[in-house]
């Protein structure tokens, strides 16, 4: 699939810096390297050059320029970049000199990487896994997103892949030769010897995809609790900056506030709620309902409570794991040591246990978490791909008894599945939602 024009767009960012990176794919990239760079250096090898504009031939920097030819580039087309100083001008003038070269045009976003993928250079998931190494903000999100980037769920795959076609021959052998004379059972007992660790290694990694998806997305620990126990002061000292709005009156917080933070590598979603209080105000009342809706889809509830009214979380708030915090502990000395075995104490004011706390959410990451690394699903496609391969497989070695045409059908269902999983069958529809996520210039 060839495609015509020669795209260009800046693969570093446009603001002030010392180098900016422009990059170039597509057939035309000779002729512009060489109207722009005066010649087409030797390939892969950072080269020196005077960069002018064709049209007029002023001079626009000096600066280093590298030329990938096909197919052992990026894209697999020619592909050349410039190393320019981090002007806005240089920007601006090389924008129009490329502009004005025959053949080319703007990128959009993702597209040099959408052609990538079109040459086979990358599988769907690695896409995607080049898609989060460039979002990825922490350390375990950075070496989930390399291992999806190198390929590791592509790799297995195909693995699982090869062994439904093995299945599907020994299907269509037995359509095609069904009245000569075989063992019975024999073809249904291989089939299910090539299927069964195929169906065991997809459950396996359904089972750690909760794990992936947390490291991708974050663990997400909802601070709920009765009006004025210091959410929304724990919240902003956690973040170490003022998110929240805090106030003696209570009901002052209404909508369900969010930050990221990034504890030893794992990233934690913290959200600040409404004071769960039968309220009046249906504005109140609509942020309480949002705070009992945020509980109830966390990974963790961080119940808070004035040390002066210790209060208990609804039997109800959620399924997931609930922390007692009894807050404000400076203005109550000595109370602290009765505070009940389930409970910590902590204080905004002093800092007293906030460390305490961070340690202990780390840690919860953490053993939430750490499976995901030897996981290979990280998203909900790669969850729905595997589901729908291993309930077509469990079909066959469930019943293998069934039709051998209907064993044929699921084995197709199965592998369309795994295949859509690293795009190698068609996937148009998704694949402009997955590189519409992209920047331009990558
Ligand atoms: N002394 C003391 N006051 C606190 C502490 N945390 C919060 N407060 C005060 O308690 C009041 C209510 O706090 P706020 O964070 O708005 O509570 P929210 O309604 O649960 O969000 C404010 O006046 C805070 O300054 C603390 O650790 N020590
Ligand atoms: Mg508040």
């Amino acid at each position: 699939m060839r495609t015509e024009a020669t795209i260009f767009a800046f693969a570093s960012g446009t603001s002030r810096a010392a180098i900016s990176v422009l990059r170039l794919s597509g057939p035309a990239t000779r002729a512009v390297v060489a109207a722009v760079a005066g010649r087409v250096p030797e390939p892969r090898r950072a080269t020196l050059a005077t960069f002018v504009d064709p049209a007029t031939g002023d001079k626009i920097d000096h600066g280093i320029v590298v030329f990938f030819p096909a197919p052992a580039s990026f894209t697999g087309e020619d592909c050349a970049e410039f190393h320019l100083h981090g002007s806005r001008a240089v920007a601006a003038a090389m924008i129009e000199a490329l502009s004005l070269c025959p053949g080319t045009r703007p990128a959009e976003p993702g597209e040099f990487t959408r052609r990538a993928f079109l040459e086979g250079k990358l599988d769907l998931a690695q896409v995607e896994g080049l898609g989060d190494l460039i979002e990825a903000e922490t350390a375990w999100q950075h070496r989930l997103a390399l291992r999806q980037m190198e390929g590791a769920l592509g790799h297995a795959a195909s693995a699982w892949r090869q062994a439904l076609i093995e299945a599907s021959a020994l299907v269509e052998a037995e359509i095609d030769f069904s009245d000569e004379a075989d063992v019975p059972g024999e073809t249904s007992r291989r089939i299910a010897g090539l299927l069964a660790p195929v169906a065991e290694a997809l459950e396996t990694e359904l089972a750690a995809a909760k794990a992936g998806e947390l490291v991708r997305e974050g663990v997400t620990i909802v601070i709920a609790g009765p009006p004025n126990a210091g959410k929304s002061t724990l919240l902003n000292t956690l973040a170490r900056r003022d998110v929240a709005i805090v106030s003696e009156s209570p009901g002052t917080t209404r909508d369900a506030l969010e930050v990221a933070l990034d504890l030893d590598g794992f990233r934690v979603a913290l959200i600040d709620t409404a004071g769960l209080r039968p309220a009046e105000d249906p504005i109140e009342r609509i942020g309480i309902d949002r705070a009992l809706a945020r509980a109830k889809s966390a990974d963790l509830v961080l119940w808070l409570s004035d040390v002066a009214a210790p209060a208990d979380p609804p039997a109800d708030l959620c399924d997931a794991p609930v922390w007692r915090v009894v807050t404000k502990i400076d203005l109550c000395c000595g109370a602290a040591g009765a505070l009940p075995s389930d409970c910590l104490g902590v204080s905004a004011e002093t800092g007293k246990n906030l460390d305490l706390l961070l340690q202990r959410i780390s840690a919860f990451a953490a053993a939430r978490t750490f499976g995901g690394w030897g996981g290979l699903i990280t998203r909900e496609r790669h969850r729905h791909a595997f589901m729908v391969a291993l309930c077509a497989l469990r079909r066959i070695l469930q019943h293998s008894e069934a039709p051998i045409e209907l064993i044929a059908e699921d084995l197709r269902a199965a592998r369309f599945s795994l295949e859509r999983l690293t795009g190698a069958v068609d996937v148009e529809d998704i694949l402009g939602d997955i590189f519409a996520r992209f920047c331009i210039g990558k």
